[in-house]
């Protein structure tokens, strides 16, 4: 998606952009004003909170990423796990 801005979470040495719909899912929580989003991820639900701008695994908050909202065109590893080119 091109939207303007997109959301990221941290790997080894660079960002991995979320999925679109986790993408959007962020995006319409934050836009929302609300503190905190909670995301489905391959099974796993993660809490993403935007004051200290981490996701947390809910059940295990020692598994623990960087999040960024950025442009959408900023460096990246790849798309939720699957590396560009
Ligand atoms: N979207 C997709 N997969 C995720 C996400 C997410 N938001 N969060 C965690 N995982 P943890 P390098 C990542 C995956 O945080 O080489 C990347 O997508 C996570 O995948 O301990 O370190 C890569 O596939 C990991 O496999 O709950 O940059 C992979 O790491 C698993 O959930 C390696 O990336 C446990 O993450």
């Amino acid at each position: 998606s091109h939207e303007e801005y997109q959301w990221f979470y941290e790997g080894r040495n660079g960002w991995w952009q979320y999925d679109q719909r986790t993408s959007l899912e962020l995006e319409t929580a934050y836009k929302q004003g609300k503190r905190s989003c909670e995301l489905l991820i391959a099974g796993f639900l993660y809490i993403a909170d935007f004051s200290s701008m981490f996701q947390l695994r809910r059940n295990d908050h020692s598994r623990r990423r960087r999040i960024k909202r950025d442009l959408y065109n900023v460096p990246k590893k790849g798309v939720a796990g699957l590396r560009l080119n």
